[in-house]
């Protein structure tokens, strides 16, 4: 049993490299299923013999058009909107409580410093006092610090709480940093797939099939060719993890940011209260393109989710499987080929990459 584990190890890592390697090498070839239906974007439609992929219909699911200054940073100062409980419970503490406390601190004890400075100058007190204990003032100034800890303790120890006890899942999402994009798992849905920044038209690193970014798809450096959806006002799971570095998930309008690490599994929870597409980056450096893997977020309703979810070859939990050679037709792997099929030459090794490194870390785990 311990020998054929270490094969299916062996094999994995093997291959891993290659999976290293697959933005390079991918991105020239991915984005070709989604020319850009708008902009002069004739490229893709001249290199695809067989099968030419659906056209990009901006504002379909998948496609929404970004709400400007709405999960996106928008040159304003301060804390994005935020879209989630967890957001709006520690925004207030921030706005309401945290700064206005620092604030009065902060007032109080300059004022403390001008008015010793003015009262005790030489001048005006010639003979200083001597007096080196004062009980009364001593008390004051260990209690007060200790009531204003307590008084910031307390909401934000509820607010870790409140993270770390997440309501029950309707929605669970496996997200995965690689070097350098992310992939996303539904495993309730059979959905998987990889997230590659979308370069600028004149980026000189650009494939020449590959689909660049429009105004549409997102501000330039945060704009992905797929987005992770999620239904609106259900509770979703975020399990996070990563397969060579240490990346990290972070959307600031979901106040979500948490490490991934390779080996091992962190999770967090939101529950976005309305539609719209919501920008993160990673948040660890993580290497060279560190800035360059950006996340995209829609967030759409139920109905339209589960529209999502079939269009990409996956099924709801409780509705019936599709017939065929996967009776479960749950298989991530066969979920993650589907959408591949619209383009038969080299985009199915980059599915097939994004697969292996997750079976490595299963053998991996199934050693310990
Ligand atoms: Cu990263």
């Amino acid at each position: 049993m311990k020998l054929i584990g270490w094969a299916i190890a062996l094999a994995a890592a093997g291959l891993t490299p290659a999976a290293a390697q697959a933005p390079t090498s991918t991105t020239t070839t991915t984005p070709a299923a989604a020319p850009a239906a708008s902009a002069a974007g004739a490229p893709a439609a001249s290199s695809t013999p067989a099968a030419a992929p659906a056209p990009i219909v901006y504002g379909s699911v998948g496609h929404a058009i970004p709400t400007p200054g709405i999960g996106e940073p928008d040159g304003r100062k301060g804390i994005q909107e935020q879209v989630t409980p967890l957001g709006h419970e520690a925004a207030n503490f921030h706005n309401d409580w945290l700064l206005p406390l620092c604030g009065a601190i902060s007032i109080f004890v300059l004022g403390l410093l001008l008015w010793t400075m003015f009262r005790f100058r030489r001048s005006a007190n010639p003979t200083p006092s001597r007096n080196s204990h004062n009980t009364a003032i001593e008390v004051l100034w260990t209690v007060v610090p200790v009531a204003i800890l307590v008084a910031i303790a307390v909401p934000s120890i509820k607010l870790l709480r409140h993270q770390y006890t997440p309501p029950p899942a309707d929605v669970t999402v496996k997200v995965t940093g690689h070097q350098w994009y992310w992939s996303y798992e539904y495993p309730d849905n059979g959905v998987s797939f990889d997230s590659h920044m979308l370069k600028e038209k004149n980026d000189p690193t650009r494939g020449k099939d590959e689909r660049w970014r429009d105004d549409r798809d997102g501000p330039p450096l945060l704009a992905a060719d797929e987005r992770m959806v999620l239904p609106a006002g259900k509770v979703v799971k975020f399990i996070i993890t990563a397969d060579d570095v240490i990346h990290s998930f972070g959307v600031p309008a979901f106040w979500t940011k948490l490490d991934a690490n390779p080996g091992q599994l962190n999770e967090t929870w939101v529950k976005v209260d309305r539609p719209g597409v919501y920008f993160g980056q990673c948040s660890e450096l993580c290497g060279a393109r560190h800035a360059f893997m950006p996340i995209n977020v829609e967030v759409v309703t139920p109905a339209q989710y589960a529209q999502w979810i079939a269009s990409k070859g996956g099924t709801m939990p409780g509705a019936k499987p599709k017939p065929g050679p996967d009776s479960t037709g749950a298989s991530p792997v066969s979920a993650a080929t589907t959408p591949a099929a619209a383009q038969p030459q080299a985009a199915q090794p980059a599915s097939g990459t994004a697969i292996t490194p997750r079976a490595t870390n299963q053998a991996a785990t199934a050693q310990n």
